[in-house]
């Protein structure tokens, strides 16, 4: 299909899933606004309406919380084809929100818009209103969900890390108890979408079990470090926000905002974190079990991020390319979510193996940093092709190509706009 259908077709998808000022990843599936999907569908509506795409973000942090915590789900408008929904999370904000945090990508994308963008005085005066608005989300997660100054967050729900099943989090679930005294509840998910796409029943119940545990705590950070059955540090998160935090220092710079000190502080933290997440043995990085201090011995897409953090060295940035070559041979798409040499590898299933456009772009956007420009040229062409071959679906098997999970997806559709 020629650049300009596709094109085509990508804004009509944004258009058709925008709610006056917010985009729902997919009708039905999600109806409501996701936060780091936000994000990324920010920066597809930059292509063609800026002033639409710093709406998204206005938005989005009407469901800031007084602590500063972004929360993963804003429920703008009542909707029941997804669950759980406002009333299972209980949290009372207005709008009405969820209760845990998501891959804070905000800080990078609205630093790009301000660079890239055309109405630079409507950029400037849409990104200084939300520079507070972000450090204070920042300084929550530094203070709340790392309070031992580590470099690491403690990430309290798989929901939190983006990659919901994920088999990183497969052994660190299972230590969850499910919640024997659970209220029953009905799943949307497999209405919309084939059940041998999306989590089994007994890692939703622990999704749920997690849930009340969270309300039980009042939401409390501080009691969630010591109640919380499920802590772990996730490479998206950690790797997201690191980038998140260089990008923020340059926006305090650029408003003159005196905020560097600090910010430059948990940066260098978050480089200490993240590189004794290195593995050399298995050429990559790896999740880590902050209840077992162990690390989690699966290779996922997320490994990769650190170039896009842009922490590691050039010795293991190649390594990691080598690791990333030798994952392309496997499959005829990358990046797979999970190293397709896995046992627990399943092409079909979620965060399990499939491929995430949004995810190709951020190991894009760190190989091409570093240099490794084929193979960042690799990842963009297999995306295209999935585009071309499949349309605009959540995730797409690395194999055969096909459209996965939901499909006329915002963000996915977002990618193809804005991969320059
Ligand atoms: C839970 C919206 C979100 C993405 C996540 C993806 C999926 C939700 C779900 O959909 O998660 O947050 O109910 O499955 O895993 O990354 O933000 O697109």
């Amino acid at each position: 299909m020629p650049q300009e259908m596709l094109e085509q077709e990508a804004m009509r998808v944004l258009q058709t899933n925008d709610r006056e000022g917010f985009t729902v990843p997919t009708a039905g599936l999600y109806p409501f606004q996701w936060l780091w999907d936000a994000g990324f569908t920010a920066l597809g509506w930059m292509k063609f309406d800026e002033n639409r795409a710093w709406r998204e973000f206005e938005l989005l942090f009407q469901g800031q919380w007084a602590n500063g915590m972004l929360p993963h789900i804003i429920f703008h408008k009542p909707e029941s084809s997804y669950f759980p929904g406002p009333n299972r999370w209980g949290t009372h904000h207005t709008p009405p929100t969820s209760g845990i945090t998501q891959p804070p990508v905000i800080a990078s994308f609205v630093h790009r818009m301000l660079e890239r963008a055309k109405d630079r005085s409507l950029a400037e005066e849409k990104a200084r209103a939300l520079y507070p608005k972000i450090l204070a989300y920042h300084r929550w997660f530094k203070y709340q969900r790392d309070p031992d100054n580590r470099g690491l967050m403690n990430t309290f729900h798989p929901w939190e890390t983006g990659a919901d099943n994920s088999p990183a989090w497969d052994e660190a679930l299972a230590q969850v108890e499910i919640d024997p005294t659970l209220p029953p509840y009905t799943r949307r998910d497999t209405s919309h979408v084939d059940p041998s796409q999306r989590p089994h029943q007994s890692e939703y119940d622990r999704y749920l079990t997690l849930l009340e545990i969270y309300k039980r705590a009042d939401y409390d950070q501080i009691r969630l470090h010591k109640e919380c059955p499920f802590r772990i540090a996730s490479l998206l998160v950690d790797c997201v926000l690191h980038r998140a935090n260089c990008d923020l220092l340059r926006l305090s710079h650029y408003f003159g905002a005196g905020d560097e000190a600090e910010i430059t502080a948990w940066i260098k933290s978050s480089q200490m974190g993240i590189e004794n997440l290195w593995d050399e043995e298995m050429g990559l990085y790896l999740n880590h079990d902050l209840i077992q201090d162990k690390p989690i011995r699966v290779g996922v897409s997320a490994s990769f991020l650190p170039l896009y953090a842009g922490i590691c060295s050039r010795q293991r940035a190649k390594r990691l390319v080598q690791t990333l070559e030798s994952w392309g041979q496997q499959v005829r798409y990358l990046v797979p979510s999970t190293d397709p040499t896995h046992p627990k590898y399943e092409p079909q299933r979620y965060w399990r193996g499939p491929v995430w456009a949004v995810v190709n772009r951020l190991i894009a956007w760190g190989l091409a940093d570093y240099g490794f420009i084929k193979n960042a040229e690799r990842i963009r062409q297999d995306t295209y092709k999935l585009f071309e071959v499949s349309g605009f679906s959540e995730y797409y098997h690395p194999s055969t190509g096909a459209g996965l999970g939901g499909g006329s997806f915002s963000w996915t559709a977002a990618m193809l706009l804005a991969w320059e």
